[in-house]
């Protein structure tokens, strides 16, 4: 077991080296870091890793923790697209401190933290889901070894090798989100990560209903629960940010926004109110909303507010594709889905109308994708004509209903003990049916796609690239006869890749 050493830092919680091209402030860390510091004892601190790509660099920040700061608890936060690197960190922190207590948690190792633990033998615990409370039960037993087997919402490996999963914990309540600390600026600098807007990310709610299919967040903030932080709360951090830490900008990160219409209005007006008391109280804002819950007022009442654009996750504009994976009825029959895209179009207006600027999020490669599905909602794009657009290939997380679908399927394992983010793709063309055509993933059942190329290089360039979406559009018609195997039944990988690489040039 762990020697309690009198060190002024007692663990250092870590964001992983990310290959992602999108890096942000760690607020789940950062909530760890302030509730351990609010209610034990012991002291947190956050080494963000996401830019390094140097590993040597990062072995010296190892030793440095652990040989010059008395370090030997890590905490380090897992995504899928991280895995590989986690795996990497903590054999290294393994290697240089054996006796070192290697916590995991976040999104990809909650759903399995047996096979995690099993498959990772320089990992020692798994934090299943929410983290704030267990990290405070957690930190009192570590340093005080005693045992875990009380300790809820953890798996861990016992000193005989055993794994043993603990029973989950209950979720914080709304009020009890309300008492957490949200002054992180003393970890990591906003200004690290504002990209010269002086902005910052923040989150009012945790979780949401509706669980569509392609979906992690919502099974994994609490089965399709919400939860909203009081109103006080929430204007309390917006305060401390935009007052006390110059912050003029910010990026709204809630799983769903805009549930409550009265909670939207509420917000906005209180936004109104402040601004007339203090006019330093001042900030534009972007939101992610869901569509369906959106309506005149409310956008009127945001455009007041300072909400400048809003990120809409609108997926795909095909009915079935819709009715199969977007959670909320919106296309339960023919005449919903209609009326959903009558909605659609009515929104994207209004909202060109007073000012806002919108950002439709698509995803390509739903189960039943086709080349008329696609083509479907390249139409539907030309229709309403968002300000950005960002076309990204469906990947699957544990905890999606898609991914369970999946997972149905014989042969289907949790491979990441034997994966490379590079070999997960190919293995998830195990039967390699699916590798051409789009169309044949329904045959087969909803099946992942996410191939190598698509993921890596061609599809993430050009979906985030922020331009009209007509552009795609032209671009598509002009290469589409280029394109000698395209059958007009289904749209292939190989085409989409062809399509990719001649509009990028690579
Ligand atoms: C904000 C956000 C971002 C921001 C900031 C990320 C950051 N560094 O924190 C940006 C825009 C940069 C981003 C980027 C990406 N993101 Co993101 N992001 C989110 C979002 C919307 C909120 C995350 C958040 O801050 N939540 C609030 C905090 C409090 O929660 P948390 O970080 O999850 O931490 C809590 C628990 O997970 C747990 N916990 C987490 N880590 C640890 C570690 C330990 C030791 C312990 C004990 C506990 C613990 O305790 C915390 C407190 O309760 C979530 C969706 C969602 N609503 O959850 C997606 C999400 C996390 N992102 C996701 C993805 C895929 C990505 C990208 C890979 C996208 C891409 N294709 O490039 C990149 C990867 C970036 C990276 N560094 O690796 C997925 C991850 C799915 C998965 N299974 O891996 C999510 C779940 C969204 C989804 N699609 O379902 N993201
Ligand atoms: S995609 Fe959005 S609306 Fe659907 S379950 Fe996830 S957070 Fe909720």
């Amino acid at each position: 077991m762990i020697k309690s050493m009198n060190n002024s830092v007692d663990i250092a919680l870590i964001e992983p080296p990310s290959s992602s091209f999108l890096r942000g402030f760690p607020l789940g860390l950062s909530s760890l870091a302030a509730v351990i510091e609010q209610k034990t004892q012991y002291k947190a601190k956050i080494i963000d890793l996401q830019s390094e790509t140097d590993w040597d660099n990062i072995k010296n920040i190892v030793i440095d923790e652990c040989q010059h700061c008395g370090i030997n608890i890590f905490g380090i936060r897992a995504l899928t697209s991280t895995f590989p690197e986690v795996k990497k960190l903590s054999a290294i922190i393994k290697s240089i401190l054996p006796e070192a207590v290697v916590i995991v948690g976040g999104p990809h190792v909650s759903f399995y933290p047996e096979i995690c633990l099993k498959n990772n033998a320089s990992m020692d615990i798994v934090v299943m889901g929410e983290g704030e409370e267990t990290m405070i039960n957690l930190m009192h037993a570590i340093k005080k070894s005693h045992n875990l087997s009380t300790i809820s919402g953890i798996t861990y490996r016992t000193a005989s090798g055993d794994i043993v999963r603990n029973a989950d914990r209950d979720l914080l309540s709304a009020e009890q989100l309300g008492k957490l600390s949200f002054k992180y600026n003393q970890y990591l600098p906003y200004n690290r990560y504002s990209n010269n807007d002086h902005s910052a990310i923040m989150i009012t709610s945790r979780g949401c209903p509706f669980g569509c299919g392609f979906c992690s967040a919502a099974r994994f903030w609490g089965n399709n629960t919400y939860r909203a932080r009081p109103m006080e709360h929430v204007f309390a951090e917006l305060e401390y940010l935009i007052l006390h830490n110059s912050i003029k900008r910010i990026y709204f990160e809630d799983a769903i926004f805009n549930l409550s219409k009265s909670r939207v209005m509420d917000f906005c007006s209180g936004i109104i109110t402040r601004n007339r008391d203090n006019p330093q109280f001042n900030f534009t804002w972007r939101p992610p909303c869901r569509i369906d819950l959106l309506d005149r007022e409310m956008l009127e009442m945001m455009k007041a507010s300072g909400c400048t654009d809003i990120f809409f996750g609108l997926e795909t504009f095909d009915e079935r594709q819709l009715r199969m994976v977007k959670g909320g009825g919106i296309a339960a029959t023919s005449e919903a889905y209609r009326r959903y895209l009558q909605e659609v179009i009515d929104i994207f207006h209004i909202c060109k109308e007073i000012g806002i600027e919108t950002i439709a999020a698509m995803i390509m490669g739903l189960p039943y994708e086709t080349e008329a599905t696609f083509s479907t909602n390249i139409e539907m794009l030309n229709t309403i004509r968002p300000d950005k657009y960002a076309f990204s290939v469906l990947s699957l997380y544990a905890g999606a209903p898609l991914y369970y679908e999946y997972s149905r399927e014989p042969g289907f394992e949790w491979l990441d003990d034997i994966l490379s983010r590079d070999d997960m793709y190919d293995l998830l063309f195990i039967d390699n049916k699916a590798e051409e055509s789009i169309s044949s993933f329904s045959v087969h059942g909803s099946r992942a796609i996410k191939p190598r190329y698509v993921n890596k290089d061609v599809f993430y360039q050009t979906g985030m690239i922020e331009h009209n979406c007509l552009k795609i559009a032209s671009d598509f018609d002009k290469y589409r006869h280029n394109l000698t195997d395209f059958d007009n039944k289904s749209l292939t990988m190989k085409n989409i890749k062809a399509f990719h690489s001649q509009r990028l040039g690579v």
